[in-house]
């Protein structure tokens, strides 16, 4: 049986060619900014360069999808990276509105043929949050790098 090869390592990447286009929500605006911060960080640890990354806001978590929609329209877009936080309240709502997130993020993908990460974390409360924003659970640096590895592997493909 032939395998193929396993996902590059996003340690080895060179992102010095990857142009990456990232959608943040402004609800809960200072966590959604640490785990941009993070994201950021990584990506250009991994030489990825500030020309080559656009950053867009919308309002909430529920208007990433079309954003992410429009970039990994642009051309030559190696990877979308969508961000945003949802909390829970009295309701199901963040559930819900992370359900229909993420379904659209992978329509998103598979339409355009670009890679989305799905970095809208979903919690039940605002300490679960800040523990994956800014506390030691660096969901952050994971999207960076699972952006860096899908970013490598598209280019095998083209
Ligand atoms: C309305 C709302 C609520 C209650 N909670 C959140 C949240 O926790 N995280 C988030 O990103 N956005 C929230 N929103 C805003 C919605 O995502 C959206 O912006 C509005 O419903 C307008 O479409």
């Amino acid at each position: 049986m032939s395998r193929d090869a396993p996902p590059p390592s996003a340690a080895a990447v060179d992102g010095s060619t990857f142009r990456v286009g990232i959608v943040a929500a402004c609800y809960n605006e200072a966590l959604v900014n640490a785990l941009l911060t993070r994201v950021l960080g990584a990506l250009h640890a991994a030489g990825v360069l500030e020309k080559n990354i656009q950053v867009l806001r919308v309002p909430g978590s529920h208007e990433v999808p079309w954003v992410a929609g429009e970039l990994a329209q642009r051309r030559g877009m190696s990877v979308v990276i969508a961000l945003g936080v949802l909390i829970g309240g009295d309701t199901n709502h963040h559930e819900m509105v992370g359900q229909s997130v993420s379904q659209a993020l992978q329509q998103v993908a598979l339409a355009h043929r670009v890679p989305v990460i799905n970095g809208v974390i979903v919690t039940d409360t605002l300490a679960q949050a800040r523990a994956r924003c800014t506390g030691k659970i660096d969901r952050g640096s994971e999207f960076a790098q699972a952006a860096l590895t899908m970013a490598a592997l598209k280019k095998t493909f083209s």
